[in-house]
């Protein structure tokens, strides 16, 4: 079962949608396997976006994302990666579709709402600057068998 990192950033805190992304995301069938409310220091924010360090918009990033609490969450399930980044949207709400969490809530990149690993290998790594092994929860859900036919 795949795990991606999912991170509903200090804009969608401030503007009372974690309740909404949250059951948008348990509506889907995805499981979530870990969930804290924290406050990023610029440190880890810099290793996070590492791949972003030198571009024009980075230190904007760092100062965003740091503003505020963020919601950082583990998500499980059949292409998880895949899946919730069609669920948020492009990275510029302006392209993300209506019905996507970008394009449904947001109009600027700056302030997009919600971080989604962008493959299996960037999953790995974020799940790991963010979480320690014994905060990931493995557990049955007794539903499991409408959601997946195997
Ligand atoms: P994504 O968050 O969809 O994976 P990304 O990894 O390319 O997008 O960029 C990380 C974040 O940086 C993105 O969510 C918002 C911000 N960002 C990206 N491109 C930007 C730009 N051209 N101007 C301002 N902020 C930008
Ligand atoms: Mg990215």
């Amino acid at each position: 079962m795949e795990q991606t990192y999912i991170m509903i950033k200090p804009d969608g805190v401030q503007r009372n949608l974690i309740g909404e992304i949250v059951s948008k995301i348990e509506k889907k069938g995805y499981k979530i396997a870990a969930m804290k409310m924290i406050r990023i220091s610029r440190e880890t924010a810099e290793i996070h976006y590492g791949e972003h360090k030198g571009k024009p918009f980075f230190g904007g990033l760092v100062d965003f994302i740091t503003s505020g609490p963020v919601v950082a969450m583990v998500v499980e399930g059949d292409d998880a990666v895949a899946g919730m980044r069609k669920m948020m949207g492009a990275t510029n709400p302006l392209n993300a579709e209506f019905g996507t969490i970008r394009g449904d809530y947001g109009i600027s990149v700056g302030r997009n709402i919600i971080h989604g690993s962008d493959s299996i290998e960037s999953a790995k790594r974020e799940i790991g600057i963010f979480f320690k092994n014994e905060e990931i929860c493995s557990y049955e859900r007794s539903l499991d068998s409408w959601i997946y036919e195997n």
